[in-house]
């Protein structure tokens, strides 16, 4: 049975009338993304066009979906909302908080152990209000939401960057903030800048050692992590239709590394088939029947270039496979140049590990090719030369591809299979030896390989591949062998060539699982009690921010200039700081702990510039806290790109950033930090970034006329006694302004409790 079928039919009851009034006002033919975005504007019908990359539009998602380290934010957020429910149907899934260590079985009894304090505030608060809560084991959110609530047509948030995967099955899924989900639960509208659009036409068919991950790994190589950012991406053509909806999954998932705003697929087959493999043979006759809604009109694809803000063409049939990274998942390489590619930047080329798994690939296609490479190793007499780890994604599919033997032959290689979770993708791997830091080289089937993700080793150059390519490289150990065209010296001294990967599409035999690890909530959730222990490490209720003081902000400290790269992983590294996610005083204490000083080139030792000592970001910042001396924070392009973690807002919130300014944002930090009453600046001159000194004292100037399209004024006071001014803009509209005056969005919604 499928979850939630009487909104499913709400929506596509109202879908008709609403693509028509989309259309009438729009004056064209729409594309997918379009009839999904207008059939869920808060104001009903559409009675004007809007702007792409322009107008913020109100929107009603569907469905809300939560993993356990954004949900404990979102959550502590939601209770103070007043509610007593949540006002659509959202789902909590426990994955991020397992370690990965020796095998499943045994890291997840340590992980329920270790973590019960927050997995039973997490059931607990789920069972009071309404929320579906997947046990830990029950597997990775994406990998959930695909199987079990995503449909064609369909508009959901998630407190995850991947949440994006949806559009596997034709959604409009989109990654945001806890604050934002809490809105949406709280039965408020949610705000999005209209996107822009960019279509993909896939054209040809994917075979042989090619797969759907390197479509998106090469799409990275051509827009990179920037290119997507306030885009949908709308595939279509015969090479989409072609592709299994997993893979489409795939694809879209990875399109968080573009900084796109989702991704998403048009109703084919494929999805019909998946529909029906997964027990929602209800939703794919319901899809059935407005078949042609859920798909762009016909002289869209026809016509691309007219309907799409900017068209690429990619020919699956001459598409290689790709491995991109280190260190950004956008530097594409196609297997046959690895080798000099390799070679002229100096990457170590022995293969520790291959990783196959996570939220982007652990359909039952992925790991039934990746098997069929995993089953030449005895047949061919081969060894295979590197560790070999998966994660899958879901129960469902762990006890299917159990049953189907594949655990089995992976298991001749030497594999470790880890608990149904997100283990190394989010650095929750104890990988042996790596606290040693060496240079060492990791290929995985994961999305995004920034520098010490998967184990906190700086050194470890991780590189991104499909399955496929990830077992074939673990098998040789070898980051520049070319399976299309090398050979491998087996164990008899033979020279031995891989055969192609093969596969299922999906299980002959279907799905099945014992326990998927679903808990329904109670059916009245008034009598369910929460609990937070007020000496807890790991959660901490939330005090709201106080209120703009309603004046300009002037004599901030320049806390940091952070140079090049800054993702939240920089902003709020991950791994080990994972447990304190529900507890903002503690978190705290990992603020910018992996930017770049701009000034003297290191990571985590800024200027106390009460003192003139260095010493590590958090302590500096809780100096000038302790002093009532608030602070800014200085960027470069794309700042806070990666996840969606709110923490990375919150915690300069906590202790006393005021604003953030930067030569770009990444979208989803950029509304966090608004959310949560902080000023996101960026400069109106790029070169200005030069003229921030170590030493700056910063005013913000124009504050009590903040006004939408209005610039702002910085006098930045250098410790010559000089000062000059540079103008900084901003994307505020006057409902987010309300958000800075109020402290935050939270505030206000509190002050309507009651009324
Ligand atoms: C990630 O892939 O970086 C995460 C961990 O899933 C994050 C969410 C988080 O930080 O909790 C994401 O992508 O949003
Ligand atoms: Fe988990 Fe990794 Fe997927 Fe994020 S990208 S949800 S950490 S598996």
């Amino acid at each position: 049975m499928a979850f939630d079928i009487e909104m499913i039919k709400a929506v596509y009851a109202r879908m008709d009338e609403r693509i028509n009034a989309a259309r009438k006002v729009v004056g064209k033919p729409l594309t997918l993304s379009e009839k999904i975005l207008y059939s869920h504007l808060t104001q009903g019908n559409a009675t004007s066009a809007y702007q792409r990359g322009a107008d913020y539009v109100d929107f009603n998602p569907d469905r809300v979906a939560m993993q356990d380290a954004t949900a404990q934010m979102a959550l502590l957020q939601f209770m103070q909302a007043g509610r007593p429910k949540v006002a659509v149907p959202s789902t909590v899934h426990c994955d991020h908080l397992i370690m990965a260590k020796d095998e499943a079985g045994k890291d997840l009894e340590i992980a329920t152990k270790e973590s019960k304090e927050v997995f039973d505030f997490l059931a607990s608060v789920s069972n009071k209000y309404g929320i579906g809560f997947w046990k830990p084991g029950a597997g990775i959110i994406h990998q959930v939401v695909l199987e079990n609530y995503a449909f064609p047509g369909g508009m959901m948030i998630g407190t995850d960057s991947h949440t994006v995967n949806a559009g596997g099955l034709g959604m409009v899924a989109i990654g945001v903030g806890g604050a934002d989900a809490c809105d949406v639960m709280a039965g408020l509208p949610w705000e999005l800048k209209f996107p822009k659009l960019i279509g993909i036409k896939l054209t040809g068919k994917l075979s042989g050692w090619t797969a759907p991950k390197d479509v998106i790994l090469k799409v990275a190589g051509i827009l990179t992590v920037k290119g997507g950012t306030g885009c949908i991406v709308e595939y279509f053509g015969e090479g989409a239709t072609a592709m299994s909806c997993t893979g489409k999954g795939t694809i879209c998932n990875m399109g968080a590394e573009i900084g796109a705003t989702t991704s998403t697929f048009g109703y084919d087959e494929s999805m019909e088939r998946y529909l029906r493999a997964t027990g929602r043979a209800e939703v794919a006759d319901l899809a059935n029947g407005i078949k042609h809604h859920l798909t762009a009109d016909a002289e869209v694809y026809a016509n691309p270039e007219q309907y799409f803000d900017q068209v690429i063409e990619i020919n699956l049939s001459e598409l290689e496979p790709h491995i991109n990274g280190p260190f950004s998942p956008d530097l594409a390489t196609p297997v046959s140049k690895m080798k000099e590619v390799a070679q002229a930047n100096g990457w170590p080329t022995k293969v520790e590990v291959g990783l196959i798994g996570s939220c982007t690939n652990s359909s039952y296609e992925d790991i039934s090719r990746a098997a069929s490479l995993a089953k030449q190793v005895a047949v061919k007499g081969l060894k295979t030369k590197a560790e070999f780890t998966i994660t899958p994604g879901s129960e469902q599919v762990r006890y299917t591809i159990a049953r189907d033997g594949f655990i089995d032959t992976f298991n001749q290689i030497g594999a470790k299979v880890f608990a149904n979770a997100c283990g190394p993708c989010i650095g929750m791997w104890n990988r042996v030896g790596a606290d040693k830091k060496e240079k060492n080289t990791i290929v995985h089937s994961f999305n995004r390989n920034f520098q010490a993700r998967q184990d906190g080793n700086p050194n470890t150059y991780a590189f991104v591949a499909s399955p496929e390519l990830t077992t074939a490289l673990a098998i040789a150990g070898d980051l520049t062998f070319n399976p299309l065209t090398d050979k491998l010296v087996n164990e008899k001294g033979e020279h031995v060539m891989l055969d192609e990967p093969t596969g299922d599409e999906l299980p002959n035999k279907g799905f099945a699982v014992e326990d998927a690890g679903y808990q329904a909530p109670a059916a009245d959730g008034s009598g369910v009690s929460v609990i937070v222990e007020p000496t807890s490490t790991r959660l901490q209720l939330l005090e709201p921010f106080a209120a703009w003081e309603g004046t300009n902000i002037t004599g901030l400290k320049l806390l940091i200039k952070a140079k090049g790269k800054c993702t939240t992983d920089h902003i709020s590294p991950a791994g080990k700081w994972l447990m304190y996610r529900g507890h903002l005083d503690n978190i705290s204490n990992n603020m910018l702990t992996g930017a770049t000083n701009f000034f003297n080139e290191k990571i985590n030792s800024v200027k106390n510039q009460l003192t003139g000592e260095y010493a590590e970001v958090p302590a500096v910042q809780r100096a000038y806290k302790a002093q009532g001396i608030g602070s800014i924070v200085v960027g470069d392009e794309n700042y806070g790109e990666g996840s969606s973690r709110e923490h990375a807002a919150m915690e300069p919130r906590h202790l006393g950033v005021r604003a953030v300014l930067v030569k770009s944002f990444a979208r989803i930090h950029e509304t966090n930090l608004k959310k949560q009453g902080m000023l996101a600046l960026t400069f109106a001159n790029k070169e200005d970034y030069n003229k921030i000194q170590e030493n700056d004292t910063i005013d913000i100037v124009g504050l009590t006329t903040f006004a939408p399209n209005q610039p702002l004024t910085l006098v930045l006071n250098h410790d010559d006694g000089s000062n000059e001014e540079i103008t900084v803009n901003h994307s505020y509209n006057d409902q987010q302004i309300e958000w800075f005056k109020a402290g935050g969005a939270l505030n206000i919604i509190r002050a309507s409790i009651g009324k």
